[in-house]
């Protein structure tokens, strides 16, 4: 090992995220280079993430990080000092066994994502390279999965579904497919304020609108959005995040108690109607019956997500390709709590045939990182927000800078 690699500091000190509640910033330096990290945090979390070690007490409604970050500058960092930086697996590894629990719960797995995340970068820059150029996959632009209207947790529209998506895969470059995302994006914001009034366009936490709408109309309005900017094969898809509707023992849509077999109907439909290329979470995160029903059903024409049901899990990716419970990972690294794991579980995915999409959090920062990860990845699938709120943009615009010296865009390669 040369000096230049080798760690000589690791710090952290709280910042905000994009919904004002503190998340951890890390930093990772050697002799002639560093890294910095920021943390996402999620609002419909699956109950099988690795924990967010957050403060409780008063500050912050509890939500404070100020213990993850001592965590880091006491533990993590006189324990990291002297790795090479390049050797992400001994670090991630041993970030892990410092923290001695199954899900992170002890150093918080915001902490220890922070590190591995800041680590991955400073190696990076230390060899002078970008981010992705560490990564295996072949470099490719994903498809932008832009959620433009926001239901669930993550708005107050009343929608019980969480994502509505435009997906530009028929795009020819990723310039384009943003081009048709904005101004589709423009569009439906015209047919909002005429339909429900100028005061339904304001935005949710992923930057997408968020009017009082039924289930079934977001589809509909999205469709007459594309087709008055000129896309009228825009691809479409959902995040339903169902288990923040299922109440009970049923699906609750529409102040209806819904089975599982009305619920693949109603899927069913969308994909009939509106051509849905890709549904995420349809049913809740242990419900793994109703998956594979509906991967049954409808894997050969749609991809079928799994985000809460797979959580970035090795154990539980494992669970779904032998139960056939569903054919594609939403990769999220804030998850699982390393990106030696996240990767992991990416690299299973696809050995096993499963498609792969990297995504944000609804809680998001500054930080591009995903951006690098799914270039780096090569899996041809990102879902990053509206192109609206600087936290989402700054993923997009980080793939035009990207897009510079990476011209294959993934388009329709994918499915
Ligand atoms: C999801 C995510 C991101 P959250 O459900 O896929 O869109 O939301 O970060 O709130 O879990
Ligand atoms: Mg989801």
């Amino acid at each position: 090992m040369t000096e230049a690699f080798t760690i000589k500091n690791v710090s952290s000190r709280w910042v905000l995220d994009s919904r004002g509640t503190p998340t951890i910033s890390a930093t990772v330096s050697t002799k002639n280079a560093s890294g910095t990290a920021l943390v996402p945090s999620g609002a419909s979390t699956g109950v099988h993430e690795a924990v967010e070690l957050r403060d409780g007490g008063k500050a912050f409604a509890s939500k404070g990080v100020k213990k993850a970050v001592n965590n880091i500058n006491r533990i993590l960092s006189p324990a990291l000092k002297g790795i090479d930086v390049r050797r992400q697996k001994e670090i991630d590894s041993k970030s892990i066994k410092l923290d001695g629990t199954k899900n992170k719960q002890r150093l918080g797995a915001n902490a220890i994502l922070g590190v591995s995340l800041a680590a991955f970068r400073a190696s990076a820059a230390s060899q002078n390279k970008q981010p992705f150029q560490l990564l295996k996959g072949k470099f490719t632009i994903p498809i932008p999965f832009s959620n433009v209207i926001n239901g669930g947790k993550h708005a107050g529209s009343g929608i019980e579904l969480q994502e509505f998506m435009l997906a530009p895969y028929r795009a020819r470059n990723f310039e384009g497919a943003l081009e048709s995302v904005c101004e589709t994006y423009y569009e439906l914001k015209k047919i909002i304020e005429t339909k429900c009034g100028k005061q339904y366009t304001g935005v949710g936490d992923e930057g997408g609108f968020a009017p009082p709408l039924n289930s079934k109309e977001p589809l509909e309005l999205m469709q007459a959005a594309a087709d008055a900017a000129g896309y009228p094969k825009m691809g479409f898809a959902i995040d339903a995040a169902a288990s923040s509707f299922y109440k009970k023992g049923a699906y609750v849509i529409g102040g209806e108690k819904r089975t599982v077999d009305w619920m693949i109907d109603f899927y069913e439909e969308l994909v009939e109607k509106h051509k849905l290329i890709s549904i995420e979470d349809p049913f809740h995160e242990d419900d793994w019956l109703g998956f594979t029903e509906l991967t049954t059903a409808l894997g050969q024409k749609t991809q079928i997500v799994g985000d809460d049901l797979l959580v970035t899990n090795i154990e539980r990716i494992n669970k779904a390709i032998r139960l056939k419970a569903c054919n594609a990972l939403l990769l999220k690294v804030n998850q699982i709590g390393t990106l030696t794991e996240a990767l992991a579980a990416a690299e299973l995915a696809t050995k096993n045939k499963m498609t792969v999409m990297v995504s944000h959090r609804s809680g998001e920062t500054e930080d591009a990182f995903i951006s690098d990860l799914a270039v780096g990845l090569g899996c041809g699938q990102i879902k990053a927000g509206a192109p609206c709120r600087g936290e989402r943009t700054a993923k997009y615009n980080r793939l035009l800078e990207i897009s510079e010296s990476v011209k294959t865009y993934a388009g329709r390669s994918v499915f």
